[in-house]
């Protein structure tokens, strides 16, 4: 099972097993550094032959099934698992430990809807697995975030077809979140190729909750993705007994965000809609 993969590492398909009560379909990695040509290919290659240094194209996290090396190998043969490939073209079995786990997994339906934030186990041999149930019929994106102990941090995407009728939303600008009873609501402008700073303030019949517990060692743990192709963005928890963000968006356009807070021992998930600020806007 683990030789060939090699050949497979540029461009290929990635094969999925079938089975259970969802299915998965096939997801076609992207090729690892894309060019970044834009209509000057002529000039860019006499810019590098000068000696310039052409930094290559770097797109946003979650993008592509293989980067920096290492590539996300699917199988949903039983619940969900996988492992992630090495450059060695082996299982890594070392990783470090990130916001208190060693690997963190999110699926979201690409509509943006039924967000799940969990961490699977790991095996000796490297194979993770987490029970996983998809609730509606649809195409899911699978991310796997984690930092191998001998390579950058890194987060890997695939897909996963659940059959079905499937019915997309549309999402709305929406800065506010009902989960049971906890109001959540989300401050803060999007600012592009800048961090942006966003707070969460929750609050449960009609007074903010001042004792949120730590998750993933801060005050709430924050997922920011594109909304049109989930690139998966760039969030740090900020210090201090806010729930404060720091995000950096790539693009202008609109973004998804959810986010895990912890309260009376349960972990509960409220999700947002924002668009970026318009530069010289007066959305404030
Ligand atoms: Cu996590």
């Amino acid at each position: 099972m683990r030789t060939g993969y090699k050949v497979a590492l540029y461009g290929a398909v990635l094969a999925i097993v079938f089975g259970g009560t969802w299915a998965a379909g096939a997801a076609t990695g992207t090729p690892r550094t894309p060019p970044s040509h834009s209509g000057e290919a002529a000039h860019q290659e006499e810019a590098v032959h000068g000696g310039h240094d052409q930094a290559p194209s770097k797109l946003p996290p979650g993008l592509s099934v293989s980067d920096n090396g290492y590539t996300l190998r699917l199988d949903t043969t039983k619940s969900l698992a996988f492992h992630i490939e090495g450059p060695d073209g082996e299982p890594v079995t070392k990783f470090a430990v990130e916001h208190e786990k060693r690997l963190h997994l999110i699926t979201v339906r690409r509509d943006g809807e039924n967000f799940q934030h969990v961490h699977p186990e790991m095996a000796p041999d490297g194979t993770w697995t987490v029970p996983l149930t998809f609730p509606a019929a649809g195409s899911y994106r699978i991310f796997a975030d984690f930092k191998p102990e001998a390579g950058p941090k890194t987060t890997l995407g695939a897909d996963v077809q659940v059959p079905g009728d499937y019915r997309p939303r549309a999402h709305e600008d929406s800065r506010t979140f009902t989960v049971d009873g906890y109001e959540v609501t989300l401050d803060g402008e999007l600012d592009v190729n800048e961090p942006s700073t966003v707070t969460a303030t929750v609050t449960k019949d009609g007074k903010q909750v001042t004792d949120l517990q730590d998750y993933l060692g801060a005050k709430g743990h924050l997922v920011a993705l594109r909304n049109e192709d989930l690139a998966y963005l760039h969030v740090h928890p900020e210090q201090g007994d806010r729930v404060r963000f720091a995000v950096e968006v790539p693009t202008a356009g609109r973004y998804r965000l959810f986010l895990d807070f912890r309260h009376d021992n349960t972990v509960r998930t409220a999700e947002f809609t924002l668009t970026t600020h318009e530069e010289g806007g007066h959305g404030h």
